[in-house]
């Protein structure tokens, strides 16, 4: 077993970029933290802790592929578990920066929308249940959360705040919640109902997908409580 890394493995490199990418955007969110209002100081601790168990997993994710060639499926799936659960979170925490009447039925929806998706995403893969079965109610979780956050409680909130920082952050947050979160779902869909890709398409696909949904995720947050904060300075 060797963990040098070979100057042709793309797919290792992207393990190598993304960790260090992960690991310069958890330093920068906390030490963000101090330039916000204290009301967004909670929405940037957990930018960084995603990101922070994030780089982690990655470390570990970045090994076992340059030293076995093969998808580090337990990894990425412990890191989900942690991670998902805390950026479905950040909707809950955005609006309550700004408002301090939101329900906390949206905070237990969202989490138990998460919980569902990848308990049954984790079944389907590791053989616990037919993965083909696992994929519906999977879909379907996810199918609820996007409901919550297009057309439920927590987009009513949303509409109702007339904070313009907050409104475009939580614009932003559903679109990579739908777009950039679907890319797992169909890396599933291919591996399980197709012939499947290949290993190292599906690595870099999944590497750079979450540099979008945990990096620019956390950049949204950021971005919106700077401008909040500074508006209120002025
Ligand atoms: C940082 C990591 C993120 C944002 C991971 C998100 C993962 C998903 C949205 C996974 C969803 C799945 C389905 C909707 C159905 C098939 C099984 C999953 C777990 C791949």
């Amino acid at each position: 077993m060797t963990n040098m890394l070979p100057a042709d493995d793309y797919v290792g490199m992207s393990f190598w970029l993304i960790s260090m990418a992960l690991v310069a955007a958890t330093a920068f969110f906390f030490v963000e933290r101090d330039r916000v209002a204290g009301k967004w100081k909670t929405s940037l601790t957990v930018s960084g802790l995603v990101t922070l168990i994030a780089a982690v997993h990655y470390f570990y994710m970045r090994d076992v592929w340059v030293a076995t060639g093969e998808s580090p499926t337990a990894f990425r799936y412990i890191d989900w578990l942690l991670t998902v659960p805390l950026l479905m979170i950040e909707f809950y925490l955005i609006l309550s920066a700004v408002s301090s009447k939101v329900p906390a039925g949206i905070f237990w929806r969202l989490l138990l929308g998460t919980v569902v998706m990848l308990g049954f995403g984790y079944a389907g893969e590791t053989g616990m249940m037919d993965a083909k079965i696992a994929f519906i109610p999977s879909m379907a979780a996810w199918g609820f959360i996007i409901w919550e956050i297009f057309g439920g409680e927590a987009s009513k909130v949303n509409a109702g705040l007339a904070n313009p920082h907050v409104q475009k952050a939580y614009k932003t947050m559903t679109i990579l919640v739908t777009v950039g979160w679907a890319i797992y779902p169909l890396g599933y869909f291919f591996g399980y109902f197709t012939d499947g890709a290949d290993a190292g398409t599906m690595n870099i696909i999944y590497n750079i997908a979450d540099f979008w949904n945990k990096i620019a995720f956390g950049l949204v947050i950021w971005a919106a409580a700077v401008a909040d904060t500074d508006s209120k300075a002025s």
